[in-house]
């Protein structure tokens, strides 16, 4: 019988209960034993879904308090000298204090990026040379005995250790993270036997590493380690897993690894299955990710069933494996509880539970289970459904599509031109502060909105809550001293899923959350169809800005490549398509913010460089849909219109000239942590616009001195010209109070007025 598996299932509970417990104890309102409880609870119900649903690899370690690179530091010590770590297991609020950092004794957190192409966050490990590793922790092994103890067997999931260092950063340059493998295999090898003694028979050893650029040394790395893991016990099977990409060039690689399983993601590396199929010894099963773990439309059950078959004739069915693409980690828990989704796109849909009831029927329906039948026949006319459906597709928007002309996405004029125009139109004094644009998310407000939503205020009511807040906002700014004002976003609950309940072609869900990082998550919307902006979005709010005050007020906008990297996105049309028709909507708010006399207009990017391919080989190709998207949405103004730009973290210096391309008037930009480093590439690159290096780093609490402003701003003007630089944040104030943003905002404008001041002498 071909095997049904699981490689991770989304860890937040069905009502981000993780979120709650997690918040709930950081505030001191439940103990560390409540804590556990849930967790123990979020676990049991992931497992038992999986039972209940017929999977039969089901994993565990797949869950985490926080996050699984994290937990792969912490079980092999690699824990980062400052936090004081005595050499044994790491304490509850170590761990805590690795993830964000402790603001009480000063210690910075570990630093946070993306996961591979997703919007999931992992803790980068941090390594350096010479550096040992010890087990510390049997994490894997306690959650395989408590399943074992549910009357569940499971297979512990591992970060593979090559995919781990490669993860890792060190502080010296040129430093080769791989050189770390031999010291740290014996303690894989340790974990391994404790796990085989414990009872479990199939690991599940993630090397998501093989989706990306691996040199020789890599590749080699990988078969001497797969060599000595799999010589650890006869008791054990290891099934490596690969996903987010195609194997490419690794293909040779993976397939000889001498494991007794390969996973691969046939979703987004559908034609690999020929040349897998004739190059995987006949001792290797072959894992197939035919469900797709990063989005949430049904699977084409009948398209998948091929693979699966093409694989059974070819390799007989006890060697197959049938699961998901990748972990269901960035998928949302449950479609049946979505009570305001709508019905007809609804039904085109599954989250992670409807996707293993997928899995099964797969690995099922090959056998010719009478029962799969009707479950079939149901998946084909859903399917059908959504191919045939006029809900997809917009004459109108197609016709527009079609009708672009490369002027629609060109500036009038060249930026100096339009320099000279925007000095007359918007007067500004030397080094003009502003913010990124959002004002602290207050709890007050979040519960507005909440009661809103239920119904408990009226519509009137929440307006009336939000203008007061927009009101005192402004008001705010003005008293700080701020040139560039923002009305501050409190009607947002998101930068993505505000603009996604805006448009055509996009649905919502009520409690579609995906984990982010940590605590926190994000409720993507769902691009199903042709997006169009049937209304304006968000002009009403920058009207009511402007008329509380005299100064420039900057229209605040979420870009297309953002929008789109953000959301679930159609998979019936290419990325680039759906990225074009976004912009063209957001081209009509930029027109109808300008009409309305709004003189300074931002769209945020954030997300363009995380939407960078894998492989560098498709990085050109996207580069140019993106900044084409970003260009087209942006373009459509007179030259006295300033576009502003804004994008988070700071390692886009290989992008730069895909940044400077876009040719915005202005961009703001994350330098304060990495001490304006970042700056010198914009000047060997001789970006010619202006720039607002971010003075302060938003995400710490801590209040930043104008001394340390004014140096930072300094060392930026040993790299910009003087009217060149803006003075802003490093991002958003969304998440910080009200209390430390005014200490914080009224320091920096002194640094730009001390540094105006130094310019007149
Ligand atoms: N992706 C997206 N889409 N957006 C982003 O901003 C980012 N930023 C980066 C990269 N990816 C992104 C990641 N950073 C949060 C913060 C930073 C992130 C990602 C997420 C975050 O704080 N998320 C919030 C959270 O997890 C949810 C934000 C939200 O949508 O808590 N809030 C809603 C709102 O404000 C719903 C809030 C909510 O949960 O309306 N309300 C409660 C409920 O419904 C009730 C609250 C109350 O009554 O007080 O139960
Ligand atoms: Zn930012």
């Amino acid at each position: 019988m071909v095997i049904s598996s699981n490689l991770g299932f989304p860890r937040i509970g069905p009502n981000r209960e993780l979120k709650k417990a997690l918040e709930g104890f950081w505030a001191g309102t439940i103990d560390e034993r409540a804590l556990r409880e849930t967790f123990r609870a979020i676990r049991r119900q992931s497992w038992q879904w999986q039972q209940e649903a017929g999977i039969r690899h089901i994993p565990s370690n797949d869950f985490s308090m926080y996050d699984q690179v994290l937990d792969t530091s912490v079980m092999v010590g690699a824990v980062p000298t400052r936090f004081a770590w005595d050499g044994n297991a790491v304490s509850l609020a170590s761990y805590f204090a690795m993830a964000r950092g402790d603001a009480a004794q000063n210690i910075a957190a570990m630093e946070m990026t993306k996961w591979f192409d997703t919007n999931y966050h992992y803790l980068v490990p941090e390594l350096q040379p010479g550096q040992t590793f010890r087990l510390c922790s049997t994490k894997p092994v306690d959650e395989f005995l408590e399943a074992k103890a549910l009357g569940i067997q499971t297979r512990p999931v591992l970060i593979g250790p090559v995919t781990y260092l490669l993860l890792g950063k060190s502080q010296v340059t040129g430093f080769d993270n791989l050189s770390l493998l031999d010291a740290l295999l014996p303690v894989y090898e340790e974990l391994l036997g404790k796990l085989a003694d414990a009872g479990a028979e199939w690991i599940q050893m993630d090397e998501p590493c093989l989706a990306t650029d691996l040199d020789a040394n890599a590749q080699a790395a990988l078969r001497h380690i797969y060599q000595r893991l799999s010589a650890v016990s006869p008791k054990l099977s290891l099934l490596v897993a690969g996903y987010f990409g195609p194997l490419r060039d690794n293909l040779a690689t993976a397939a000889s690894l001498p494991v007794q399983a390969l996973h691969v993601d046939l979703v987004r590396g559908e034609g690999e299955l020929d040349a897998l199929l004739r190059v995987l010894p006949k001792s290797t099963m072959l894992s197939l990710g035919v469900v797709d773990g990063r989005n949430i439309w049904r699977t084409d059950l009948d398209t998948a069933r091929r693979l699966v078959r093409q694989a059974v004739n070819a390799m007989g069915e006890d060697r197959v494996i049938v699961g998901p693409s990748c972990s269901l980690l960035h998928v949302p828990v449950d479609l049946e509880s979505e009570t305001t989704l709508r019905a007809d796109v609804r039904q085109w849909l599954a989250f992670g539970r409807q996707k293993l009831s997928e899995i099964v029927a797969l690995a099922e329906c090959n056998a010719g289970e009478a029962a799969m039948h009707s479950l079939l026949a149901e998946n084909a006319a859903a399917i059908k459904d959504r191919r045939c459906s006029p809900l997809a597709r917009n004459a109108d928007v197609r016709r527009r599509i079609d009708a672009i002309t490369p002027k629609m996405a060109q500036r009038a004029n060249s930026y100096p031109k339009r320099r000279t125009i925007q000095q007359e139109a918007i007067p500004l004094p030397l080094f003009p502060t502003t913010t990124i644009g959002s004002f602290p998310q207050t709890p007050e407000i979040r519960s507005a909105r909440s009661k809103f939503k239920r119904g408990e205020l009226s519509q009137d009511q929440y307006d009336a809550f939000l203008h007061k807040t927009l009101t005192e906002t402004i008001q705010f700014q003005e008293e700080v001293g701020l040139d560039v004002l923002v009305h501050g976003e409190a009607e947002r609950n998101d930068m993505v899923e505000y603009f996604g309940e805006q448009l055509e072609g996009f649905a919502f869900t009520g409690n579609g959350w995906v984990q982010s990082y940590g605590s926190r998550c994000v409720k993507p919307p769902i691009i199903f169809g042709d997006v169009r902006r049937p209304t304006p979005m968000t002009v009403r709010w920058a009207k009511e800005a402007m008329k509380c005050t005299p100064k420039p007020v900057k229209g605040m906008l979420t870009g297309p490549v953002t929008i789109l990297c953000w959301s679930f996105v159609r998979d019936d049309q290419p990325r680039s398509e759906t990225c074009r028709q976004i912009a063209l909507a957001i081209r009509d708010e930029v027109h109808d913010l300008e009409a309305a006399g709004v003189k300074i207009i931002q769209i945020d990017e954030p997300a363009l460089r995380e939407g960078l391919p894998l492989r560098e080989a498709d990085r050109p190709e996207y580069l140019r849909w993106a900044v084409e998207s970003f260009r087209l949405a942006s373009s459509g103004v007179a030259d006295a219109t300033q576009i502003h730009t804004h994008m988070c973290y700071s390692e886009f210096n290989h992008i730069l000239e895909a940044v400077a391309a876009l040719d915005a008037d202005v961009i703001s930009i994350e330098t304060a942590r990495s001490n304006m480093e970042l700056l010198s590439a914009f000047r060997d690159h001789k970006y010619p616009n202006e720039i607002g290096p971010g003075v302060y780093d938003i995400h710490s609490p801590q209040i930043p001195t104008v001394e340390s402003m004014v140096a930072l701003l300094k060392k930026a003007l040993e790299v910009l010209k003087p009217e060149q630089v803006w003075v802003n944040p490093d991002c958003g104030l969304k998440t910080r109070a009200w209390a430390e943003v005014r200490l914080s905002l009224e320091n920096m404008v002194a640094a730009a007025r001390s540094l105006r001041e130094q310019a007149r002498r």
